[in-house]
């Protein structure tokens, strides 16, 4: 067969400052050398084919993806910014994340980074209000922003949902939170909860004198988020939630602007995730995931636990964060160089079967700018939601101040039931 994969290696070629580079792991199947699996890759996601043409274009040689640098199982591809049409996430995905994972000739491939230029990114929002805006909405300076989920996720009546709200905001947190598959039900219907949660909320702030808010869930389809978003604004709030993956970068990027115009910021939960970043060796990294949101524009996305109930590595969770918080990250084994230019930094989520005595750990991993959710180690603890989320924001206390969790337990009631109930206890 008649083929042209490997003109689109060459291991003296130097990215210019304006090409895109991707950062894959390969794995070629039985039968094909590294450089041809590279060629592959860098053809069926820029501008190739599987086989020579009767008729090319003398421009198809300008846009033709390198791939430049192999190393072992890592390979570097270079793709001219000519390929790619402005502010186009999904087109981008398309591309760099599209065919190439279903090719015959890989048994493997992993998209572990992308590396986005100046000219590339300029065209994208990024995040609204970042890390140092959602603080100043939450009128909260230091210590990690808190949040919770009634749960069980679904099944609570609108009444029933926004009373446990109003619990968690009085113990302390800054935030109530719907599910991630929790939208509208026939029981809870979207806007009865918003209207009933607005009340209380007003409640709360003049009872505890702090900001209270909420990431109420529009998921849906775009035009139904479109009109969720206005109603949010409408009652005064400052978040919408989107379950970024199921909805698709295109209608993130669509909500960026809606969003952007009523003045919301975008949380963004990674739901469906783990269909593709779960495996090492295949299908995207959260890292990957995660840079895409943040130039398209959410100011907060989940990012895992590492002591918690759904896998990742501290590396991993720990990576992602520096990432998003940061202007300019260094390359790494696994990550490239990236500046950031105008977009504002933002903030990673913590989740997933935490309570109070996992805190510590957390906050060691992650420090203290990031969004900490406990749900089910507020809403279990043996006297209730409200001193559930007391004892959460006790362990945060004490370890802003250094101080152990059993010695701060001695004279924080709320603190030493929780630790009763659950003690330090990780998920195996
Ligand atoms: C956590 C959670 C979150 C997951 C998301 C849940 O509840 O609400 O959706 O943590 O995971 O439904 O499991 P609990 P991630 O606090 O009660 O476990 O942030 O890793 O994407
Ligand atoms: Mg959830």
């Amino acid at each position: 067969m008649s083929d042209w994969y490997l003109d689109f290696v060459d291991l003296n070629y130097r990215p210019s400052k304006d090409d895109l580079v991707c950062l894959f792991r390969v794995e070629p199947a039985k039968g094909f050398s590294m450089k041809e699996a590279a060629g592959r890759v860098a053809s069926e996601s820029s501008a190739g084919t599987w086989t020579t043409l009767y008729k090319l274009p003398k421009r198809v040689k300008k846009i033709m993806a390198i791939a430049f640098d192999i190393k072992g199982n890592y390979v570097k591809v270079a793709y001219p910014l000519e390929l790619w049409d402005k502010g186009n996430a999904p087109q981008l995905l398309s591309g760099i994340a599209g065919n190439i994972f279903g090719m015959k000739a890989l048994n493997n491939l992993r998209l572990l980074e992308v590396s986005l230029p100046k000219t590339y990114l300029k065209n994208f929002k990024g995040p609204r209000y970042g890390l140092k805006g959602v603080r100043s909405i939450l009128k909260v300076k230091k210590r990690p922003l808190t949040g919770a989920v009634p749960k069980p996720k679904i099944g609570y009546s609108a009444e029933e949902h926004a009373k446990i709200v109003f619990e968690t905001w009085m113990g302390g947190f800054d935030l109530g939170k719907d599910d991630e598959n929790l939208v509208s039900t026939s029981f809870n219907k979207f806007e009865n909860r918003v209207r009933l949660m607005s009340k209380l909320r007003d409640k709360a702030e003049k009872l505890t004198g702090a900001r209270k808010s909420a990431l109420l869930n529009i998921t849906g389809e775009t035009g139904e988020m479109i009109k969720k978003a206005k109603m949010l604004h409408d009652y005064g709030w400052e978040f919408a939630m989107i379950d970024i993956v199921t909805t698709g970068t295109a209608a993130v990027q669509t909500l960026r602007d809606v969003c952007g115009d009523y003045g919301l910021a975008i949380h963004a939960h990674r739901a469906m995730h783990a269909t593709f970043d779960r495996n090492p060796r295949h299908g995207l990294s959260m890292y990957f995931l995660g840079k895409i949101m943040r130039m398209i524009g959410v100011d907060q996305i989940h990012v895992g636990a590492v002591v918690g109930k759904l896998v990742g590595t501290k590396e991993e969770v720990s990576g992602i964060s520096n990432m998003l918080r940061s202007m300019h990250s260094k390359p790494t084994k696994e990550t490239l160089e990236q500046k950031w230019f105008k977009i504002k930094p933002m903030l990673p989520v913590s989740s997933g079967g935490i309570h109070p005595g996992l805190i510590p750990e957390i906050m060691n991993i992650l420090g203290n700018d990031f969004v900490l959710l406990v749900s089910g180690g507020i809403h279990g603890h043996p006297n209730g939601t409200r001193e559930g989320a007391k004892a959460a924001m006790q362990a945060i206390e004490a370890t802003m101040e250094g101080v152990s969790l059993s010695e701060y337990s001695r004279s924080h009631k709320a603190l030493k039931a929780a630790l009763g109930k659950w003690g330090y206890s990780t998920f195996k």
